[in-house]
């Protein structure tokens, strides 16, 4: 049987429309799952939408809508840009779903047959942008510490989850788990932030009806993000013991941004050990972007929508920017420069030089018909090298989710072919017949390099690397076993690529 591999993004709001940093995520997540494929694992890749809340709620209301409308209008939204973005997911989980609510209301249950949810009293500062209570003592000049928008003073009966309760266990499965929460510097947050001191986390709203009641008490609505991250077993089919959820849960890796950290490393975690269930593997918290060096907001009118950015440039080359630009787990700055300046360097110069390039010879030495090699020199095997080892490193950060080293290591072997046609120079080789059988090994080892190299880049560009394998006249299944070294066929039809990607000029 092969290996599971279980990932997530957040759900989306659907209060908000998709942009660039719900775009970054998603995308993060769809090669790491298209990545594992290829590598032979079993993936179960979720994405979905949160849709309950008072957030939600409200955005309704100004709209005119029911919430559940509103969610119907938006969801289509997301869906569409994943769709277009080439977003590889399994499953897609909405809260409203009836799935969901059975699995939300049972994990609920079982916390409060135990005890470990208790009903109280509440009365402290709610910021409802964040869906958070805030002690009067973390307010900033009476805002938000988070977002630093204006706060509300509530007061209401509450159901309490005892969170104090699992504050050592929590800190010891920190301990005992070094890669739970990764980026570190965000690991050593969140154990400072445990070590002051967890506070029983009220689960339960009285103040508007949109959301999952509580089980026994339909007065309570359940706290949306007690409701939200609970998809990540819904989504599955918890609490029934079907397939998926026995095969995929706990999940490999919950990806995330570094605004939800908490919730998915403190709140999420103590939640399950109450329930008696196992905790996710790790927790990855991206940075965020900003815009030209602003910080993305609608007030400020900066927001950058991916679709337009499609239309614009191509969806191979917003993937790859997106994943390029900055390490991940790093915050990063976007802008239309940096992203023109890539695509012509690293995309049309580089790779798609390279490609046209060889394909060209190919067509025009050998009728397009690969030739076999001879006797690999010193120089051949120096490329076949390179490209070996490219696929091993690969392996290696792509379990650390270094997405952007990945990229420069795959492009290293793109320059290496880049230099290796220039000391080759096929051009003087193919005017002496005597060097025919040189200027084939060379072909060969330029065009096979090339293959294994957009194997690995269909992780990260789906349809470039496809057009490409296309024109090397690859048409297997790309898997961990034709990664290796002389999987193109001696005979093979080559074409002349199209250039993959165009200049953008100005
Ligand atoms: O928080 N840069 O949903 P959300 C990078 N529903 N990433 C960004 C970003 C930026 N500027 N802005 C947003 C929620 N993101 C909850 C999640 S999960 C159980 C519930 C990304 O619609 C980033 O991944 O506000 C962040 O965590 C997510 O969008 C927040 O999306």
């Amino acid at each position: 049987m092969k290996p599971t591999f279980y990932v997530t993004t957040p759900i989306y709001y659907v209060n908000d429309v998709p942009h660039i940093g719900h775009a970054y995520t998603t995308v993060a997540a769809d090669v790491l799952a298209r990545y594992k494929r290829l590598m032979g694992f079993d993936v179960y890749f979720l994405t979905g939408s949160d849709e309950h809340g008072q957030k939600v709620e409200k955005a309704a209301i100004t709209a005119g809508e029911t919430p559940l409308e509103l969610a119907d209008r938006v969801v289509k939204r997301y869906q569409a840009l994943w769709e277009r973005l080439g977003i590889s997911h399994n499953d897609f989980i909405r809260t409203t779903q009836e799935r969901h609510k059975k699995g939300v209301s049972e994990i609920f249950s079982n916390i409060l047959e135990k005890g470990d949810i208790y009903l109280g009293e509440y009365e402290d500062w709610y910021c409802t942008p964040c869906e958070t209570f805030w002690p009067e003592t973390q307010l900033i000049e009476n805002r938000c510490p988070d977002c630093n928008r204006p706060v509300e003073k509530l007061k209401e009966e509450s159901y309490f989850f005892r969170m104090s309760k699992y504050q050592q266990a929590l800190l010891d499965h920190i301990e005992t788990h070094p890669d739970f929460i990764q980026p570190k510097s965000k690991r050593n947050e969140i154990i400072s932030f445990v070590k002051e001191g967890l506070r029983d986390l009220s689960v339960s709203r009285t103040t508007f009806s949109w959301g999952i009641p509580v089980p026994g008490n339909d007065k309570h609505i359940i706290y949306v993000w007690f409701d939200a991250l609970t998809n990540y077993m819904s989504a599955l089919g918890y609490p029934d013991a079907t397939p998926e959820y026995q095969r995929f849960w706990p999940a490999n890796v919950h990806l995330i941004g570094k605004d939800i950290l908490r919730f998915h490393t403190v709140y999420w975690p103590t939640f399950l050990m109450a329930a008696g269930l196992p905790l996710p593997e790790k927790v990855f918290a991206h940075g965020w972007w900003t815009v030209e060096g602003q910080k993305m907001s609608k007030s400020l009118q900066n927001v950058v929508e991916p679709n337009m950015l499609i239309d614009k440039y191509g969806v191979d080359a917003v993937r790859y920017f997106l994943m390029r630009e900055v390490p991940f787990g790093l915050d990063g700055d976007f802008s239309h420069t940096a992203l023109v300046q890539r695509i012509n360097s690293d995309l049309a110069n580089d790779i798609g030089n390279l490609l046209s390039r060889s394909t060209a010879m190919a067509v025009k030495y050998f009728d397009g018909v690969l030739p076999s090699p001879a006797e690999l020199t010193e120089t051949d095997s120096a490329l076949k090298n390179k490209t070996i080892e490219m696929v091993e490193t690969v392996n290696k950060l792509m379990d650390e989710l270094a997405f952007s080293k990945v990229l420069q290591t795959i492009w290293e072997v793109i320059s290496a072919g880049n230099k290796y046609i220039d000391e080759s120079a096929p051009w003087t080789l193919a005017k002496e017949p005597a060097n025919r059988e040189r200027l084939a090994t060379v072909m060969y080892c330029l065009l096979e390099s090339q293959r294994i190299t957009h194997c690995v880049l269909s992780a990260f560009l789906p349809t470039t690397a496809g057009k490409a394998l296309d024109s090397l006249g690859w048409i297997k299944e790309i898997t961990r076993e034709n990664l290796q070294w002389g999987g193109l066929s001696t005979g093979t039809t080559v074409t002349k690529s199209e250039a993959l990607f165009p200049r953008i000029e100005g």
